[in-house]
């Protein structure tokens, strides 16, 4: 799928009646996997790619750091993507850049948030980090919508306000606030575990614009719930980053508990997946198309010639 048609995809797939699913990815391969399992988009978690690269989701990988791998995932897939830019890395003009370098990448749509860089995780604890002021947050959405090349890049405005405890109101008077800067859809983001809030969020948001949520700590809540509450997209945002830490885990311990990789070797994937999965088959067949035939008897000649 071209670029123009993955960021269409992506608009569609906010307006479409039904809720749209989205499975992070942090690496080609993991994107690859998402696609494969039948996820219509893909998240490019900041969370999971930062554990993917050793380091904290404290802007420590620099954005351009960032892109260069989410370049990867575009490639390595057919379906949307939309990337985790945080904070968009500074202000209004740190935006527009990102912005443009994104559509590069191949990126189908960008998730800013309402914090001031360098952010840290929402989930992580470890202290309440102060919001943008929301007439400076409009702004970045703005510049966002401003820059970007192709009409149908989708800005997706986060607001954190229910995650560093304000109330429903507050992050409702921002979310308008972000749609009328431009946004193309909201996301309302809570680490409470129950439901409560997002429900109310979007109660009395009715359809002002699409909404997108993310039940990380309000896993248990039946999806159907969130479905017929409007949500348009829902992001499981770090299931594979978290599930490969457990095999690469206990992959690691029973090797070095048996000296031997005899013992896991049912228990991973073959070369033969790894292949599959990089689509070897499709560089035999170019090699075919474009080497040079070899022909197996002049070359053993040529080889005899030379000695
Ligand atoms: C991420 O996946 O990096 C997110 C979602 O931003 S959260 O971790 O819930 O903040
Ligand atoms: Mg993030």
């Amino acid at each position: 799928m071209s670029e123009a048609s993955k960021t269409r995809r992506l608009r569609e797939l906010l307006h479409e009646p039904q809720t749209t699913f989205l499975l992070e990815a942090h690496s080609g391969l993991s994107a690859r996997i998402a696609q494969e399992a039948g996820f219509p988009a893909i998240w490019a978690s900041g969370l999971a790619i930062s554990a993917a690269l050793g380091v904290r989701d404290a802007n420590e990988a620099s954005w351009s750091q960032v892109l260069d791998l989410v370049e990867f995932l575009c490639d390595a897939t057919q379906v949307p993507v939309l990337l985790d830019a945080d904070t968009g890395s500074g202000n209004f003009n740190n935006v527009r850049r990102l912005v443009r370098k994104a559509e590069r990448a191949g990126v189908a749509g960008l998730c800013i948030e309402d914090k001031l860089f360098p952010k840290k995780n929402s989930l992580c604890g470890g202290g309440v980090e102060s919001l943008a002021d929301v007439d400076e947050f409009s702004g970045r959405i703005r510049a966002a919508k401003d820059s970007q090349t192709d009409p149908d890049t989708v800005i997706v405005a986060r607001t954190e306000a229910m995650v560093v405890g304000g109330s429903v109101d507050e992050a409702l008077h921002r979310a308008r606030a972000y749609r009328e800067a431009g946004a193309d859809a909201v996301l309302a983001h809570s680490m409470s575990e129950s439901p409560h809030e997002v429900l109310e969020f979007m109660k009395r948001w009715k359809d002002t614009c699409p909404v997108v949520l993310v039940p990380t700590t309000y896993a248990s809540t039946p999806t159907r719930t969130l479905e017929e509450a409007g949500a348009s997209m829902i992001i499981w945002a770090n299931h594979l980053v978290r599930a490969s830490i457990v095999a690469m885990q206990r992959t690691a311990a029973t090797i070095l508990a048996e000296s031997s990789v005899a013992g896991v070797e049912p228990r991973i994937a073959s070369l033969a997946e790894v292949f599959r999965l990089q689509d070897m088959a499709e560089l035999e067949r170019a090699e075919a198309r474009y080497l040079p035939e070899r022909n197996a008897e002049a070359d053993e000649a040529s080889t005899d010639e030379e000695s």
